[in-house]
């Protein structure tokens, strides 16, 4: 720092960096973000002061920096001052130009073309090498699709993998499943019927975002890319799947029984009005529809020019996985489907799948990128 200076009329501490750069910060938020062991756990890198204690009216006595620029002490009373360092103030600065990437990725948009050349990866190194894996964490954030090759042919690899980012995130279908045809199927998936592209457990508010799976037929599709796709071509489709909260569910019994039912638009908007997510499943969207009965066929339209959009040749990814393949998708973003398929016919078709959360992939995305730093220049 070059200089802090004290503006009393504004309640602010105005600091020059070496660079020039100038910041402002508010009495207000220096005080709630003092880091002295009376007002906050550097254990636990929370805050100890309760919101109650802020003092609304402190003013500083004085602002002072050390010879080298390095440290701002804000004293507030005899009892009380606050050390902030020249790092510290540069970081937190109030910048909201600053994305997080992790939560806010530069975007690779696909659509068919992309067959060829889906990001692709090694289980092994992902497993042992840290920037492997966020090389993954990273594809699957910024496309939403990714392939591993050459996973050990033996049941429990997408847990092992899990487990490298954080857990398997159970869900009615269990911590992880099998997908086959099976007698009294608890799902469409577990019959040989074709399912058309869709993402899975809408019916939940919170919505798994990441899927992996080993084996069969796939078909994927960037729900990201069609949305657009949509509002560009019939806005007032886009319109109607935007604003139309519609019921997705799921009764009956797998894992434990279940009555899941989570209304939501099946596109969804960030708060700049971006498309953030996807929730496309026909077999689990409701019969119980609560919106006014002379929109129901405006939805429908809207829905119809949707999933045309996203079976469109141009943006469906087709292909058959290798035995020891294992794809990852964001389950909130981009949708996947299957052909129909005959038992026997498909030999010895086993796939398998588990969950990961989203909230887990950006923290484990932070977390590796700042023990990755220094060797790394790409990070
Ligand atoms: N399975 C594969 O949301 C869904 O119904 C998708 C989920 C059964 C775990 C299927």
């Amino acid at each position: 720092m070059q200089s802090a200076t004290n503006v009393d009329d504004e309640r602010l501490v105005m600091v020059t960096f070496a660079d020039g750069l100038q910041s402002k910060y508010p009495y207000i938020w220096l005080l709630d973000n003092c880091l002295c062991s009376k007002c906050y756990i550097h254990s636990a890198n929370q805050r100890r002061l309760l919101f109650s204690q802020l003092d609304f009216q402190a003013a500083p006595e004085s602002v002072t920096i050390t010879a080298d620029g390095a440290n701002l002490t804000v004293t507030w009373s005899k009892e009380h001052s606050s050390d902030y360092t020249a790092d510290w103030l540069r970081t937190h600065q109030f910048d909201s130009s600053k994305p997080d990437e992790a939560a806010e990725p530069h975007l690779n948009i696909w659509g068919a073309e992309m067959v060829n050349t889906i990001p692709t990866y090694n289980f092994e190194s992902v497993m042992n090498d840290d920037a492997e894996l966020y090389k993954w964490l990273n594809s699957l954030n910024t496309t939403g699709l990714a392939l591993i090759k050459n996973v050990p042919r033996k049941v429990g690899q997408n847990e092992r993998i899990a487990n490298r980012v954080s857990y398997l995130r159970p869900t009615n279908y269990g911590v992880f499943f099998t997908v086959k045809s099976k007698m009294g199927a608890s799902n469409a998936a577990y019959t040989t019927a074709r399912l058309g592209l869709h993402t899975d457990l809408p019916f939940y508010d919170h919505t798994p975002g990441q899927c992996d799976d080993e084996g069969g037929v796939s078909e994927f599709t960037d729900g990201f890319k069609a949305a657009l796709q949509l509002k560009e071509e019939n806005p007032k489709a886009f319109k109607i799947l935007t604003t139309s909260w519609l019921d997705f569910f799921d009764i009956g019994t797998d894992y434990y029984p279940y009555n899941l039912t989570r209304q939501a638009t099946p596109i969804g908007l960030g708060r700049n009005g971006e498309v953030e997510r996807i929730r496309y499943n026909q077999t689990c969207r409701s019969t119980m529809m609560r919106i006014p009965v002379e929109q129901v066929e405006a939805v429908y339209k809207a829905l119809k020019a949707f999933d045309e959009i996203l079976h469109h040749k141009d943006n469906i990814i087709q292909f058959k996985m290798e035995s020891g393949d294992m794809v990852a998708f964001n389950n909130i973003r981009v949708l996947h489907g299957r052909s129909a398929f005959k038992i026997g016919q498909q030999g010895s078709r086993h796939l398998e799948g588990g969950y990961i959360d989203w909230d887990e992939i950006r923290s484990k995305l932070r977390v590796l990128k700042a023990s990755l730093k220094s060797p790394l220049s790409w990070v």
